[in-house]
């Protein structure tokens, strides 16, 4: 049997940044243009009056502290509230082709090697820019890939499950080398009209490069092995789809064709879940927690990710152990993992042990063990 590494990781990072002060202005002066619109219903008692944002709470409350985001002038236009992206010609690359190209591309250059070699593209991400063809298959036309490529879906466990997916595989044999793709453009999925959750999300990608161990050409990350979980629940849904047209007319901006939680049965339920899954998958693998030399969480809320720090160790983690990047990104679903992975994991010593953990939507949960060589 095949050992399959990580050899190479890349992100792409949008140029457009919202500063947190950026975006309550512009929700606060939407909330005043919607009061002042509807205040003859507001005064009958028929419509709510929309409440201020406040840069205090989106910090305390989920530690971030600013976006990226494609495009910042719809978002940030109180007569719009979503980005603006042109349609693109059938013939042109799509946004998340594109964004995951640079994403794949960075990879492939960390590990020195061409995509000639690569014979998986998965683009696995929480929403998909079009039904079909898969955006994973126009990815490999435009990397020049071999092999086959699809197109999956866990929302934010996207990346872990991809990753498992792929290591699977190589083990097996059925495949020599694998791109796991996450291009997220959640600022289209957000709603930024709703101050409860209007902080939440920014657009990135990312890639990790998945090749036997055997293959590598400088310091990999062996894959150890995986995890993953799923429980279902509606705390975190979306009902965009393709039945949209089959709905009774007047569905388009329907709230709940964005992304809609309850953001604290979230955290009541999912913190134990992950702490449990983590805990079981490294009891399994026989590595204390002593021996984990660091933590790439998911990067929702840095309450949530200090409390899994400390169940998970025993102890509150020390600074760099469970590194985060939710303070610059948000949450960009899954590639938040990655991102961190991607950013701090260089400095780790041969053979030094790892886990990232994505958990999200679904629910789900995977977990990928990784050791340091070289
Ligand atoms: N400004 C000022 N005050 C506010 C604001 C605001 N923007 N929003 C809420 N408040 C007020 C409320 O009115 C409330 O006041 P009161 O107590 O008087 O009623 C008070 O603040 C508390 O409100 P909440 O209970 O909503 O606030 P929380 O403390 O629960 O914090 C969070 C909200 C930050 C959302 C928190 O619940 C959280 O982070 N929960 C976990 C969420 C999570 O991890 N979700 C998973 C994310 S899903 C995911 O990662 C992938 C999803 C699928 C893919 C999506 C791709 C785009």
């Amino acid at each position: 049997m095949y050992k399959p590494a990580i050899t190479g990781t890349g992100v792409f990072t949008p140029e457009n940044v919202i500063t947190n002060a950026e975006l309550v202005t512009a929700f606060n002066a939407y909330a005043d243009l919607f009061n002042s619109e509807n205040a003859a219903a507001i005064a009958a008692g028929e419509v709510e009056a929309k409440e201020h944002s406040s840069e205090d709470f989106i910090v305390k409350a989920s530690g971030i502290e600013q976006r990226y985001v494609i495009d910042k002038t719809g978002v940030l236009d109180p007569r719009v509230m979503h980005p603006l992206f042109p349609q693109r010609a059938d013939d042109e690359p799509s946004l998340m082709a594109e964004m995951g190209l640079d994403a794949a591309r960075q990879a492939l250059a960390a590990a020195g090697k061409d995509a000639g070699g690569v014979d998986l593209v998965i683009c696995a991400a929480s929403n998909m820019e079009r039904a079909y063809p898969a955006v994973a298959i126009e990815i490999q036309q435009l990397l020049g890939c071999g092999g086959f490529a699809f197109d999956m879906n866990v929302a934010c466990s996207s990346a872990t499950f991809g990753i498992q997916a792929a290591a699977d595989m190589l083990r097996a044999g059925s495949i020599r080398s694998a791109l796991v793709i996450n291009p997220e453009i959640c600022s289209a999925h957000l709603e930024w009209r709703d101050r409860y959750c209007h902080f939440i999300f920014g657009d990135v990608a990312t890639a990790t490069l998945i090749e036997r161990t055997d293959d590598a050409q400088g310091p990999y990350f062996e894959i150890r092995s995986t995890r993953c979980a799923t429980e279902f629940s509606n705390n975190i849904r979306n009902n965009n789809g393709y039945l949209r047209r089959s709905r009774p007319a007047g569905m388009a901006d329907r709230r709940d064709m964005q992304f809609m939680q309850n953001g604290r049965k979230v955290f009541k339920e999912v913190l134990p879940m992950v702490s449990e899954h983590i805990a079981a998958h490294l009891s399994d693998e026989g590595v204390g927690a002593d021996a984990l030399k660091r933590l790439w969480l998911h990067q929702a809320n840095k309450t949530m990710n200090d409390f899994i720090g400390r169940k998970v160790l025993g102890r509150t983690p020390e600074p760099g152990e469970q590194p985060n990047i939710l303070q610059d990104y948000a949450n960009t679903s899954s590639a938040g993992s990655i991102i961190a992975f991607s950013k701090y994991s260089d400095d780790l010593q041969d053979g030094d042990t790892g886990l990232i953990c994505s958990f999200g939507a679904g629910y789900s949960v995977g977990s990928v063990l990784v050791q340091r060589h070289g």
